[in-house]
């Protein structure tokens, strides 16, 4: 059978660069590799970044979103067409906001039974987790309830009472939502670059959890990730806007800004959150704005980037 990974999380909060260092180390134990991205309509730069990251020790593979079931379906038929693939294992980094009974639903239907198990469920937070509305709460309880582990990311940012705080938020937000867990023991909290292959392997065998968790139904409309393609501006042009946005309430409640944006022929990708600004050169582009938030006002933000 071949295993299938679910790494959860909100955007930014370290998926990807976790998946680099976890199939670093699956390669290296010699295992067949590959990883689903869940993107984001026209855009694939995310895909493309991590086939150039991951080359030669994993296949990146991406399903493109749209509504819930053309979303399920999608990632069923991709599923599918890998089977046969001879993979031993199967990454998947969703984008956004993900139901992870989705994603059991659809390992658990045939003809996928027979060819899938579900390996593990591995939520990824930030160690110093800003504060939250009550439904990113609630995502975040969600995510956090069903994980194997739960790993930091940031600790080379974070204070030891930034991770105390943040754990014992999690639990909070846990038992708000009726689940028993207590996930102290499930976390862990190192910089990347302390990962050994006993993490790994560790990691590897973290599973999942059946807890109770009441669901909520949160208004499709609510989470949003807005794309502005063909927006000509560079890094300092950016990250201005993105202040500006970050601090405009009528555009409702921005969490997270990414960009790719080309400055004299480089390309860079931009991730920005209210008080946090990365910059980081890469081979290849494509100018796109993504702002993802609470609430907002297409037409507001259109007027910053168009
Ligand atoms: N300083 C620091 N930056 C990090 C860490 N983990 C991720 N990042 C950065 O945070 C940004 C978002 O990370 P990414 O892995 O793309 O998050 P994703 O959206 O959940 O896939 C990137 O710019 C990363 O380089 C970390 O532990 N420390
Ligand atoms: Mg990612």
């Amino acid at each position: 059978m071949i295993k299938v990974d679910l790494i959860t999380g909100f955007l930014g909060s370290g998926k990807t660069t976790f998946i680099k260092k976890y199939v670093e180390y699956l390669a290296s134990q010699h295992l067949r590799v590959a990883v689903i991205e869940n993107d984001y309509g026209a855009i694939n730069v995310d895909r493309m970044l991590l086939s150039e990251a991951l080359e030669g020790k994993a296949d990146v593979e991406m399903v493109i979103g749209g509504d819930k079931d053309c979303r399920i379906r999608r990632f069923k038929t991709k599923l599918i067409s890998m089977g046969m693939q001879g993979y031993d294992r199967v990454i998947v980094e969703p984008s956004g906001i993900y139901d992870v009974d989705e994603f059991f639903d659809v390992l658990h239907e045939a003809p996928l039974d027979q060819w899938y198990e579900i390996g593990n469920v591995i939520a990824l937070v930030n160690s110093r987790l800003e504060a939250l509305s009550k439904q990113s709460d609630y995502v975040l309880a969600s995510e956090v309830a069903y994980a194997g582990k739960i790993i930091l990311s940031r600790v080379d940012e974070a204070k030891e009472d930034d991770i105390k705080h943040t754990i014992d938020h999690l639990n909070k937000a846990l038992r708000e939502h009726h689940s028993q867990r207590d996930i102290t023991n499930d976390i862990i909290a190192k910089r990347w670059d302390d990962y050994r292959d006993e993490d790994f392997a560790s990691i590897m065998e973290s599973g999942y959890q059946l807890g109770i968790f009441y669901k909520q139904a949160i208004d499709d409309d609510f989470f949003r990730s807005l794309f502005f393609l063909n927006v000509h501006l560079d890094k300092a042009g950016l990250k201005q806007k993105a202040n500006s946005v970050f601090r405009d309430p009528d555009v409702g409640h921005v969490i997270r800004i990414k960009g790719f944006v080309n400055e004299d022929g480089q390309w860079y990708e931009v991730n920005a959150t209210k008080d946090d600004i990365h910059v980081e050169a890469i081979n290849d582009g494509q100018e796109v704005i993504i702002v993802i938030g609470e609430q907002l006002d297409e037409e507001k933000l259109h007027q910053y980037f168009q």
